[in-house]
């Protein structure tokens, strides 16, 4: 062959590339149009069965010289490739989505601002007990020059016989000491009905784990004018967590703080697996803060500090951890809140390290 005839051939393959290019593009649109007709009449993006139906067709008229085994691998990849245009349409339309609001959402508590570049901490009981119990561990946190406090009043317990919280004279609680600190308190809610009611006690409505995907609660704290701390599914993927704060958004309210708190994993030396990669990528898809709870996810006193080091040097916008007077008595979680004097190490450890800002 000369090397006359090599290039003849050679451009007309390039010839081709190019009308291959442009028919692939042009099937594409297609596909996002169908994908968007999809999205309003709520049907799956993912049909096997139509995907079957091309293949057989696609294959009856195949002549060679490819095998219709290889036909099928790359029309197969074509239709993966469409597959993830529509879905990646559908990511682009979530209101939570960086696609649709590329600058961060920052949200202001009591002069506290979360997502605007600075780290912010969240201490507190686990439960809140007594108001003697939330004034001493308020009066530590505050000291120490933070503002914003946590306790549970209605606590998801896995047992029913365990503690399950003080309910709304756990509130009031949390309003007194929030008051006489000056301090922003941020409590679990997990009925609808108590949401309106909260509302006047609370500074952030924190929706727990459990209830992540309690889709009226969702609907509820995004009918309301009060941020709200949503944190991840035990089991749930970044997906369904990203359109669990989406059921939030879609009611009006934009104040989305959403929490890594660990997966459940196979593994058995943590309590829950901190997801710590769920931090940048959660950055990079929404627009909102997001915080880490390292309590939760290690359930282990001596992780809290290199785990809250991971979670700021990757990029959280803060970190929320659990702090009681005496964690031997403490009515929930004993094994994983710190005393005062291993939250005092704990400040101190953390200001001495790099990528730490306090
Ligand atoms: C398409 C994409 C994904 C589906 O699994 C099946 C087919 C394709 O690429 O042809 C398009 C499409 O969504 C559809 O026809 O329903």
């Amino acid at each position: 062959m000369t090397n006359n005839k090599l290039d003849q051939l050679r451009d007309r393959v390039d010839e081709l590339n190019l009308q291959l290019l442009s028919l692939i593009n042009e099937r594409a649109q297609l596909v996002q149009e169908i994908g968007k007709a999809k999205e309003t009449q709520g049907v799956h993006r993912y049909d096997p069965v139509r995907e079957r139906h091309m293949l057989d067709l696609i294959k009856e008229e195949n002549n060679g010289p490819f095998e219709n085994s290889t036909i099928e691998h790359i029309f197969k990849q074509i239709f993966k490739a469409g597959l993830e245009l529509q879905e990646d349409d559908h990511r682009k339309a979530l209101l939570v989505s960086r696609k649709k609001k590329p600058d961060n959402t920052i949200i202001e508590v009591k002069g506290v601002k979360i997502g605007d570049g600075s780290q912010q901490f969240v201490f507190g009981p686990c439960s809140v007990e007594s108001y003697e119990q939330v004034a001493t561990v308020a009066a530590a946190v505050k000291e120490k020059g933070f503002k914003l406090l946590r306790g549970g009043a209605y606590k998801p317990r896995t047992s029913p016989y365990d503690f399950q919280g003080l309910g709304l004279e756990g509130l009031k609680i949390l309003k007194r000491v929030g008051d006489e600190y000056d301090m922003a308190v941020i409590s679990e809610i997990v009925h609808p009905n108590d949401i309106e009611t909260a509302v006047d006690y609370i500074d952030v409505i924190q929706i727990g784990a459990r209830n992540m995907q309690n889709f009226e609660l969702l609907k509820a704290a995004g009918a309301v004018n009060k941020p709200v701390l949503l944190k991840r599914g035990l089991s749930a993927t970044i997906e369904e967590f990203i359109n669990a704060a989406e059921y939030i958004m879609a009611q009006g309210n934009g104040q989305i703080i959403l929490c890594e708190r660990g997966i459940r994993t196979y593994e058995k030396a943590t309590r829950n697996t901190l997801d710590i990669s769920a931090v940048p990528i959660l950055k990079q898809e929404t627009h909102l803060p997001v915080m880490v709870d390292v309590t939760h996810s290690t359930g282990r006193r001596d992780l809290l500090l290199p785990t809250a080091k991971a979670a700021l040097a990757i990029g959280a916008d803060g970190v929320m951890a659990e702090v009681h007077p005496d964690p031997a008595v403490a009515l929930s979680d004993n094994a994983q809140q710190m005393d005062l004097k291993q939250f005092d190490e704990f400040v101190q450890s953390l200001r001495s390290s790099a990528f730490v800002q306090i």
